[in-house]
């Protein structure tokens, strides 16, 4: 049996293995860090080693908080905190290439469900100045249509009551940060990294809406003393598979039981508002300071998360496994390029055309990525939770302007299409949303709407219905525009399958009379 990757063992590992390049011994924890999955990982954690070396400030250690699941504490614990950071593409032969990183920013890890205590201390531990986060859309309890807090969330109602034990993120920062009150510690930054429209924002919102019904003066003490700075994270990052964690060992040559694996490309653009300082996340490269990140985050969830979500559905629904099996499909592919370079690009005022360009291209490349294979149905998960900032936020705006939005339209009907449970080959596979209960009621409400109109009417029925559900539309589901185009895509797919709606999608864009035969003479 192979030696476990730990402090003892990194010395005996391979050259071409990049290690930690600083005095881990020397790293004092600075930030609590919610939500310790692969993600934070090959991203936060990475940058924040590669800063540490870089500086020389080693004050900026992580603790991990994993949520619910006690799976990475036990993997790394007896690690002592180090992983392995693979990063994948295919070199110019096509044949896929890895670069192995070994990352000592993380010190610990503690499970909120386990000991909730502990988590609420370390966020009150006087040397904490960063409490970070990726707890996912729907680690925020929040509406997705409005960003406000979901009072009806059953952690969130068991958090009003039990302040000692706090289940929801939202809770959980809450009363960590009157335990700091509470003991006059200094101030601290809370930093959102998921993929929300203004996650600083947002949690901002959050927290004191929250923190209000607790207390009027600890909703006043958090507005003065922390700081919310909005961000846009970006890497590829799949869930790690036993063949991942075969093949690290093996070039390893000891046991690493939780490798990440990543695409080499990485984005971090980060409001440079920081009530405590903050590490020198721009010195190791990879992050930008910025004042107003709200232009990067739109690009980013339009040009990447949007896109993203559209190859998952749609080849999910044709029994793709992988999103770059999706982008090798020609047809598929087509159409989501056309979709960002006709109806997404022109909503994103303010970048140059060549920079969308470019922007479009690589995001295709990254995507193909065939040495990184990214679940169609992974990225499908939580679609409630993600079509509002991906998706609806481009058709608003293209709306507003009278400008056609068919593609995106089609991108919306194939999530509401996937939420049916079964591909076109017939597989079943089960909806993961926090929403699941109440969509499978809204899509059986939607079929007994529309089996009960004339057939003439039954399409616009049922789209109305679904885009009635107002968690994920709003106001914007109510839009006679919006529901016409709904249903026309969603028609399309159900009665033609994804290739025909591609299909048809395609010439209603031909030139008129493009697609008509020649006369005969
Ligand atoms: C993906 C994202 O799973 C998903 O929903 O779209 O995780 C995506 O890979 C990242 O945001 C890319 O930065």
């Amino acid at each position: 049996m192979l030696e476990r990757l730990n402090s003892e063992s990194l010395q005996y590992l391979p050259q071409d293995v990049e290690l930690p390049a600083y005095d881990r011994s020397r790293v004092t924890p600075g930030i609590v860090h919610l939500g310790i999955g692969a993600f934070h990982r090959a991203h936060q954690a990475a940058v924040t080693d590669l800063a540490m070396a870089a500086s020389g400030d080693l004050s900026w250690g992580i603790v991990g908080v994993s949520m619910r699941s006690p799976a990475t504490r036990d993997a790394l614990t007896p690690q002592d905190g180090l992983y392995t950071l693979a990063l994948r593409d295919a070199g110019p032969d096509g044949q896929a290439r890895e670069q192995l990183r070994v990352i000592g920013a993380v010190l610990r890890i503690v499970v909120a469900e386990e000991d909730p205590n502990a988590v609420l201390e370390r966020i009150a531990y006087p040397q904490t100045r960063i409490v970070s986060l990726t707890v996912t859309e729907k680690g925020y309890s929040h509406e997705p249509s409005t960003g406000y807090l979901r009072w009806d969330d059953p952690d969130i109602a068991h958090d009003l009551e039990h302040p000692d034990r706090p289940r929801s993120t939202i809770g959980m920062l809450v009363y960590g940060l009157a335990l700091r009150r509470e003991r006059s510690l200094p101030p601290v930054t809370l930093l959102s990294c998921d993929n929300l429209h203004a996650n600083g924002d947002t949690l901002r919102s959050l927290v004191l809406a929250f923190a209000l019904r607790v207390d009027v003066c600890l909703a006043a003490w958090i507005d003065k003393n922390c700081t919310f700075p909005n961000s846009m994270v970006d890497r590829i990052v799949p869930g790690t598979r036993d063949e991942d964690r075969a093949r690290v060992a093996k070039r390893l040559g000891v046991e690493d039981a939780w490798p990440v694996v990543g695409e080499p490309y990485l984005n971090w653009v980060i409001e440079d508002k920081f009530a405590a300082g903050r590490p020198a996340w721009h010195v190791a490269g990879g992050a930008t300071f910025v004042r107003v990140a709200a232009p990067y985050e739109r690009l980013k969830l339009r040009m990447v998360n949007g896109p993203h979500s559209a190859f998952a559905y749609l080849g999910a629904m044709l029994g793709l496994r992988t999103n770059s099996e999706a982008a090798a499909t020609p047809a598929l592919r087509r159409y989501v390029d056309d979709m960002m370079r006709l109806e997404i690009a022109p909503t994103l005022r303010g970048v140059s055309e060549s920079g969308l360009d470019e922007y479009r291209q690589r995001f295709l490349a990254r995507v193909a990525n065939p040495a990184l294979p990214h679940l169609t149905r992974q990225i499908a998960m939580d679609g409630s939770q993600k079509v509002p900032q991906r998706l609806l936020a481009a058709i608003r705006d293209r709306l507003r302007r009278g400008d056609d939005f068919s593609r995106l339209a089609l991108a919306v009907a194939a999530w509401l299409h996937y939420l049916r449970g079964c591909d076109e080959l017939g597989n079943a596979y089960s909806i993961q949303d926090p929403l699941a209960e109440a969509l499978a009621k809204l899509l059986a409400r939607a079929d007994v709407a529309a089996t009960a109109s004339a057939p003439s009417q039954a399409a616009q029925r049922r789209a109305t219905v679904l885009a009635g559900f107002r968690p994920v539309f709003g106001e914007l589901g109510r839009k006679p525009a919006f529901v016409e185009a709904l249903a026309l895509q969603l028609e399309r797919l159900r009665a033609l399958g994804v290739l025909g709606a591609l299909e048809a999608l395609e010439r209603d864009a031909a030139p008129q009379g493009a697609a008509q035969p020649e006369p005969v003479a």
